[in-house]
């Protein structure tokens, strides 16, 4: 069962030895990182490292430190008196305890339960037509009267985000950022509620900036208040319970309200109570909530910031947020996350959603057997592919779906396989690759839409993509020489050699 409180959660996790405390001071301006960047790149107490091989950027842990990928509780960060906790959804183990589930792919199932094929046609209209069924269920949210654990203590005007240990993640960022709270928001016409993660940057006590995309459900939420000449009411709530930060992440589609995704993965409908001091609801037992308003009109010059992909974006306008309240329970903890070069915790965030998604994927795209989005292309740089090969150019009509298919359409480049090979393996994949493809026969090259935090590309979100065929080739795919047979050991002989593998003296 996911857990009802972050609290709930990190004593789990300090029960099974997943959660180390660290008692000495550290400075959130950039210190944190360091140490967490090193954990989120060293090996699991039982070895595992998160690509199955070496991490990104060498062979084990950096600048000969050892360390283990533990969830981390920073009990002095600077002048603050509050506990930060980080790395808490960063290993497997970690995201199925917050999750609720012994791996991801039974989660898949479940998730799959939801879309069945006399549901509407379109990706996005399976998932809302599912989500509609749930919400006969038991799992819609529910309002609850008086004040939530969130709310035991109530700071207005003394509200201080600088009481927060808030830190700066990387040298070149523009400040202090709050990286995992969960903003929730609500659409000024149809009552629609939003749950999304969008970073905040901090520029005075009760100052900060969203940071949200131009396709965000909270920044459509904000134009629709602006539009109304309103100032939007926005509340940010870190932690609650474990299910909370992914279903913020999730690529839900617009309308969809999180708080029934959420409600859904918990298997029973999330507790929320009325904000003090905006029009808005958040669920009951979060850590910390900050209220407040973002200005319709005014901006200030948000970021750079260090990225997931490894890259800083940049410093560009982005609207003003004025807190009116910060409420707390008693002796909160401070839930936050950095991202950079991977792995760090937004990976298995990232892999919950493959995972999750797959069964929708295969929906809209049924030739698809399994896909995996490796480490190194960070989302959306790269995606493989398996599929079982029916006729000539099927690897091409694949291509072309999946780069009609909700997110996937960002995705740059597309590497697809035959269903031999293993598709969450990349040496095996680039070994097909590698083998396989002819450049001029087997690659293709179109435009359009990417993600706009790719620098690489000529436009801001818009540019090429790259197909590569890596299954073998059938005749009537340009090629006029026979394939050859690729070498596997026969069944038999393996079976039989694993089953005397002891015998042997190994
Ligand atoms: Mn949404």
């Amino acid at each position: 069962m996911p857990f009802e409180t972050l609290s709930d959660f990190l004593r789990e996790l300090e029960r099974k030895g997943d959660l180390r405390r660290i008692a000495a001071p550290v400075d959130p301006v950039l210190e944190v990182t360091e140490i967490t960047d090193r954990i989120s790149k060293s090996p699991t107490a039982a070895g595992y490292y998160p690509s199955g091989t070496a991490p990104f950027g060498g062979e084990g842990p950096k600048h000969g430190t050892r360390g283990v990928n533990q969830a981390l509780l920073f009990e002095k960060v600077g002048t603050s008196g509050l506990p930060l906790v980080i790395n808490t959804y960063g290993s497997f183990d970690r995201i199925c305890l917050a999750l609720g589930c012994d791996n991801l792919d039974s989660l898949a199932e479940k998730i799959g339960e939801l879309v069945r094929p006399e549901l509407p046609t379109s990706f996005m209209g399976k998932l809302k037509k599912g989500m509609d069924l749930i919400k006969l269920g038991s799992c819609s949210p529910k309002l609850m009267g008086g004040a939530g654990l969130c709310q035991e203590q109530v700071l207005t005007d003394s509200a201080n985000l600088y009481d927060l240990p808030i830190i700066q993640c990387w040298p070149g960022d523009g400040g202090k950022y709050i990286t995992f709270g969960q903003i929730i928001t609500v659409h000024p016409q149809t009552g629609v509620r939003n749950i999304g993660m969008y970073r905040v940057q901090v520029f005075g006590e009760k100052l900060a900036a969203m940071h949200w995309h131009m396709h965000h459900d909270g920044a459509r939420h904000f134009r629709a208040w602006a539009k109304l000449g309103k100032p939007c009411p926005l509340a940010i709530t870190l932690g609650g319970p474990s299910v909370l930060p992914y279903a913020a992440t999730a690529p839900l589609p617009p309308g969809i309200d999180e708080h029934l995704f959420a409600g859904f993965l918990m298997g029973r409908g999330l507790e929320l109570v009325s904000c003090k001091t905006i029009p808005l609801q958040v669920p009951a037992n979060c850590e910390i909530v900050i209220e407040g308003y973002v200005d319709p009109e005014k901006t200030v010059l948000e970021g750079p910031f260090g990225d997931h992909t490894g890259f800083y974006s940049l410093a560009d306008q982005y609207p003003i947020f004025n807190i009116t309240a910060i409420t707390h329970r008693r002796n909160p903890i401070y839930p936050t996350t950095i991202v950079g070069k991977p792995p760090q915790e937004d990976y298995y965030l990232g892999k919950a959603t493959e995972r999750i998604f797959l069964p929708l994927l295969k929906m809209i795209v049924p030739d698809i057997i399994d896909y995996d989005l490796p480490m190194f292309g960070v989302f959306h740089n790269c995606a493989f592919i398996k599929i079982r090969k029916e006729y000539p150019y099927h690897a091409r009509k694949v291509m072309h779906a999946v780069w009609g298919a909700g997110q996937m359409a960002w995705t740059k480049m597309l590497i697809v396989v035959d269903e031999d090979v293993d598709v969450h393996n990349q040496d095996d994949v680039l070994f097909h690759v590698a083998a396989n493809v002819d450049p001029r026969r087997d690659t293709v090259i179109v435009d359009g839409p990417l993600d706009i935090l790719d620098h690489a590309a000529p436009a801001l979100g818009a540019g090429s993509k790259l197909g590569i065929d890596a299954t073998r080739k059938w005749s009537g795919e340009g090629t006029v020489r026979d394939w050859p047979a690729e070498i596997t050991m026969d069944p038999a002989t393996v079976e039989k050699v694993t089953r005397r593998w002891k015998e042997y003296g190994f």
